[in-house]
């Protein structure tokens, strides 16, 4: 049995769904996760953990750098601090191949290849040593690996850079120049930049050069990935806490990769998979590898989808049961970005026949005869109370938390730092800040320094794939989704009706594609036909295509991406990604038809 849980909603009631299936003797379970573990682990073998200052500290920047990240549609609660330390003279640049709404409001935006900022970082660090603009001070007392650093760095120039990130050497020198001076500065970093298989030691470059520029620990500067300091009830600080491919309880317990789900579960063979029990997520359209991922869920004998709407992945399923909403049953809440603790009240009651997971397993826990001593523990009771009452003794250890005092409002997480490393302790191995990091290379096998080395799909390789297949295949977020929900929303679908491919003229022309014409892109793990947008600001070598949209809905982007991990934290690799774009010369006559009927577009795909 195969226990799929995604990140549709969190809560601390999340913890039943794996208490249940410990009682019930054992599962299959997946390590690693889609979304961020690349930078999660280069930034706690950097920085000993994930944490950062408090989202209004930047308010105090001077300098903004928003690396690979896009919160103008991803992180809009950001917008206003940027603002305001704009509006009190901060500078703001932006490193995305894209040029993104968050880019309109910066001085400098930096476009590379995907895959290269590693060797940008490298380079601007090669300068700030060269111009003598390293925080000497700062350094010697809090750096571990500068002087080796250093000669790692000597031959990386801004040209260098240039001839691997097509970003022109003078936008390097003024990017370090930048850093070096202009104090105190933020880097504000995304999680779209880090699913390359390069990518972990690219996080561990940008960190570097905060680091060396002192600009951890203070008011208005630092690092910006993750801010777990309100994850104060589970593992996931330590990222390999939840790589569990041990049994830490005495269950059995069988872990794959999320990233090569569908491969692995085709592999997995002691003992073979025969059920799946999907909860939150949609794999079928959001894990890499569609085409694996469905052979794999087909060949099971038996497939249960807990989910709210009939998605790619509840049509898989031979019993779906219909979730609650996250209106519908109370929770407790953090979150990595900000560092309260939350209550998530309940404001209805499910509708119909719609139980809560709680309820769900309560009950198959009652049918399969499991411990009820043991259950009752694990698994809040049917009432409203009775889940006030489970989530209470989950906070009882907290002194400032209770179901009382977050009635009143959100409550800083205990022990949060409103200015993360202001008193200079790093958790590390040293105590320092690791750039020399062993751990790294224990780990991970890769350098203990930072460094660079060519993302595996890459135009740069000479290779059969980067012949065939010339164009970067991106798949950002967008503001009017989150990942694979709300499209089924006539106001969204008024925005955005269908899928569409963002291509430079300059990829077109050669193609002879026209804008607003099917084409076709595709490589050899799959191919998608869609509706192409000119978009004359993103990179030329990039087409780009935003992710969450369901097969159903006229295909979903990880048909062509591949299922691969990345250097370190077991992330996946989504946008080491490389595909072609043809004109798709003839509409079948049923695709046309369905264009325009929207009731057809949300038919059967199976067929
Ligand atoms: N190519 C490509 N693929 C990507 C990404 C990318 O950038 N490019 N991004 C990746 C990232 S960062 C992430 S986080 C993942 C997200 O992928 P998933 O984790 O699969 O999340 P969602 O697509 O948001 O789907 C969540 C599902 O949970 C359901 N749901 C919501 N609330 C509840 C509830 O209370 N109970 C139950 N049972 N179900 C509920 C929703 O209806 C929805 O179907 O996608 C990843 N996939
Ligand atoms: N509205 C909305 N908000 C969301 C979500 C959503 O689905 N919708 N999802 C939430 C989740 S789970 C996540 S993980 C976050 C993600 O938040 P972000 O990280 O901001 O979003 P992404 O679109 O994944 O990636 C950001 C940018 O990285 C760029 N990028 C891709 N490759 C490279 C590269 O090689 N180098 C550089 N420098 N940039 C590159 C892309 O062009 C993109 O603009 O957003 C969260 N917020
Ligand atoms: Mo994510």
């Amino acid at each position: 049995m195969l226990f799929f849980q995604g990140s549709g909603t969190k809560g601390l009631l999340n913890a039943v769904g794996p208490a249940f299936f410990r009682l019930y003797g054992g599962y299959t379970t997946t390590y690693g996760d889609l979304c961020w573990p690349a930078g999660l682990e280069a930034t706690r073998l950097t920085l000993g953990e994930n944490k950062h200052s408090a989202p209004w500290d930047l308010a105090h920047s001077k300098l903004i750098i928003f690396w690979g990240k896009n919160p103008a549609e991803t992180n809009i609660h950001q917008m206003p601090f940027a603002e305001q330390a704009l509006q009190n003279g901060a500078r703001l640049i932006v490193v995305d191949p894209r040029r993104t709404e968050t880019a309109e409001r910066a001085e400098l935006l930096i476009q590379p290849r995907p895959g290269s900022d590693g060797a940008i970082a490298l380079a601007a660090a090669h300068v700030l040593f060269r111009d003598g603009l390293v925080d000497d001070g700062f350094v010697r007392r809090h750096l571990r690996g500068h002087e080796e650093y250093r000669r790692r760095v000597r031959d990386c120039t801004p040209e260098w850079a240039e001839g691997i990130s097509g970003v022109p050497a003078s936008a390097i020198e003024r990017l370090a120049a930048e850093m070096g001076t202009v104090r105190p500065a933020t880097i504000s970093a995304g999680y779209g930049m880090q699913r390359y298989t390069n990518s972990g030691q690219a996080m561990r470059a940008i960190i570097a050069l905060l680091a060396l520029t002192g600009n951890i620990g203070r008011v208005g500067a630092g690092w910006q990935f993750a801010n777990l300091q309100s994850a104060i009830f589970d593992e996931v600080k330590d990222p390999l806490a939840l790589y569990p491919p041990e049994k830490p309880d005495g269950v059995a317990r069988v872990s794959i990769s999320t990233a090569r789900l569908g491969r692995d579960m085709l592999k997995t063979d002691d003992p073979p998979l025969k059920m799946m029990w999907v909860e939150r997520g949609n794999p079928v359209t959001q894990n890499p590898e569609t085409n694996k991922v469905l052979q794999a869920i087909r060949q099971l004998d038996f497939r249960v989808v807990v989910d709210q709407f009939l998605t790619d992945t509840a049509r898989q399923a031979d019993l779906i049961l219909p979730s609650k909403t996250m209106f519908e049953q109370s929770d407790v809440i953090g979150a990595y970005w900000h560092p309260y603790i939350q209550l998530k009240q309940k404001v209805i009651d499910p509708p119909g026949q719609v139980k809560p997971e709680s309820e769900v397993y309560r009950l198959l826990a009652q049918r399969l005869d499991l411990p009820a001593d043991q259950v009752a523990e694990a698994i809040p009771g049917p009432g409203d109370a009775d889940v006030e009452r489970w989530l209470e003794s989950r906070l009882a250890p907290f002194e400032t938390l209770s179901l009382a005092r977050l009635r009143q409002g959100p409550v800083l997480a205990p022990g949060h730092q409103e200015v993360a490393f202001e008193d200079l302790v790093f958790s590390t191995p040293s105590g320092k800040i690791e750039i020399l990091s062993e751990e790294a290379a224990q780990r991970w096998g890769v350098d203990p320094l930072p460094d660079w080395s060519e993302a595996q799909e890459s135009t740069r390789r000479k290779s059969a794939a980067s012949s065939s297949f010339p164009l970067y295949f991106m798949t950002p977020n967008t503001k009017n989704r989150i990942h694979s929900q709300f499209n089924n929303l006539r106001m969204i679908r008024r925005h955005s009706p269908a899928p569409e491919l963002s291509m430079s003229p300059l990829d077109a022309a050669p193609r002879q594609i026209r804008p607003g014409s099917l084409v076709r892109v595709f490589n050899d793990r799959g191919w998608l036909e869609v509706k192409v947008r000119f978009e004359p600001s993103i990179l030329p070598g990039c087409v780009s295509m935003t992710n969450g949209w369901w097969i159903s809905e006229g295909g979903t982007v990880n048909f062509l991406s591949a299922g691969r991990e990345t250097d370190m934290g077991h992330g996946a690799a989504f946008h080491d990604n490389l595909v072609e774009v043809e004109r798709a010369e003839r509409i079948p006559p049923k695709a046309a038809k369905a264009q325009g009927s929207e009731k057809k577009r949300f038919t059967d795909y199976t067929k």
